[in-house]
C-alpha cells in the first residue's frame, strides 16, 4: 500500500470484520477462517488471547497460516496488540486497545499500515484520531462473553454519541454483535460489525457470516 488507507476503503473493510484466535474456536481456526472468508468476511483480526492461547512459535505459525488465507482472499490481515508480530509478518495492520502501547507510538512503528484503536468514550476517540488511527472499534455495544476484561455494555447509544460529537472516522461496533443486532449498530452510526462468537460459535460459520454481512449491507444502503 503506498499511502494511508482512505476512509471510503476502510468503511468497506469494516462491514463484516471477523476477530478471533484459537481459543475462540470450537474447531480448528483454519477451518473457521476458510468458511468465514467463503461467506464474505471483509477483514480479519488475529487476536490470540485468553486462557490456553498459543505463544511464541506456535502463535507465529498459526498467524502465518491465517495470513496466507487472508492474502489469497484479498482480505486485510490485522494483528491484535502485537506490533512485533505484525512487522515480522508484514501484516496489513494492527489493532490496539487503550491499555496497550500508545496509538502515536504504534503509528510511528507501522508506517502506513492500517491502525485500529478501541475507544469507549468521545475523548478516547478524539485522542486516537489525533494519534493517527484509521478506524475506531467501539464497544462493548452489547454484553460479551469473549473478553474477560470487557467494560459494561454501552448500547448503540454510544455510536450515536460519537457521530453527534463530530467523530467522522470509520467506526466498527464490537461486543455481542449478532445478525439480529447488526442493523441496529449500523443505524446508530457504525460502518460495520466486528464479531467473535456469533461467527466462531455458529453451527454454520459461512452462513453466519453471510447473514451478518447481508444485514450490515442492507442497513448501510438504507442509511
Ligand atoms: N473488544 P463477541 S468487546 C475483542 O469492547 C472485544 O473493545 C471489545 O466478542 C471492546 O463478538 C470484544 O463474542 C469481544 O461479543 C467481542
Amino acid at each position: 500500500m503506498s499511502g494511508r488507507i482512505t476512509p471510503a476503503r476502510m468503511r468497506e473493510y469494516l462491514r463484516m470484520y471477523l476477530v478471533m484466535g484459537s481459543t475462540n474456536c470450537r474447531e480448528e481456526p483454519e477451518r473457521v477462517l476458510i468458511e468465514a472468508l467463503a461467506g464474505g468476511a471483509t477483514m480479519f483480526q488475529f487476536r490470540e488471547k485468553g486462557e490456553g492461547a498459543l505463544r511464541d512459535e506456535a502463535k507465529l505459525s498459526l498467524a502465518r497460516e491465517l495470513q496466507g488465507m487472508c492474502r489469497r482472499a484479498r482480505v486485510p490481515f490485522i494483528v491484535n496488540d502485537d506490533v512485533e508480530l505484525a512487522l515480522e509478518l508484514d501484516a496489513d495492520g494492527v489493532h490496539i486497545g487503550q491499555d496497550d502501547e500508545s496509538a502515536e507510538s504504534v503509528r510511528g512503528r507501522i508506517g502506513n499500515r492500517i491502525l485500529g484503536v478501541s475507544a469507549h468514550t468521545v475523548d478516547e476517540a478524539r485522542r486516537a484520531i489525533h494519534h493517527g488511527a484509521d478506524y475506531l472499534g467501539i464497544g462493548p455495544i452489547y454484553p460479551t462473553f469473549s473478553k474477560s476484561d470487557a467494560k459494561a455494555a454501552q448500547g448503540p447509544a454510544i455510536l450515536h454519541e460519537m457521530r453527534r460529537s463530530g467523530i467522522e472516522l470509520p467506526m466498527v461496533a464490537i461486543g455481542g454483535i449478532t445478525a439480529g443486532r447488526a442493523e441496529e449498530a449500523i443505524r446508530a452510526g457504525a460502518d460495520g460489525a466486528a464479531v467473535i462468537s456469533a461467527v466462531t460459535q455458529a453451527e454454520h460459520v459461512r452462513m453466519a457470516v453471510e447473514e451478518i454481512a447481508a444485514r450490515v449491507r442492507a442497513a448501510v444502503r438504507m442509511g
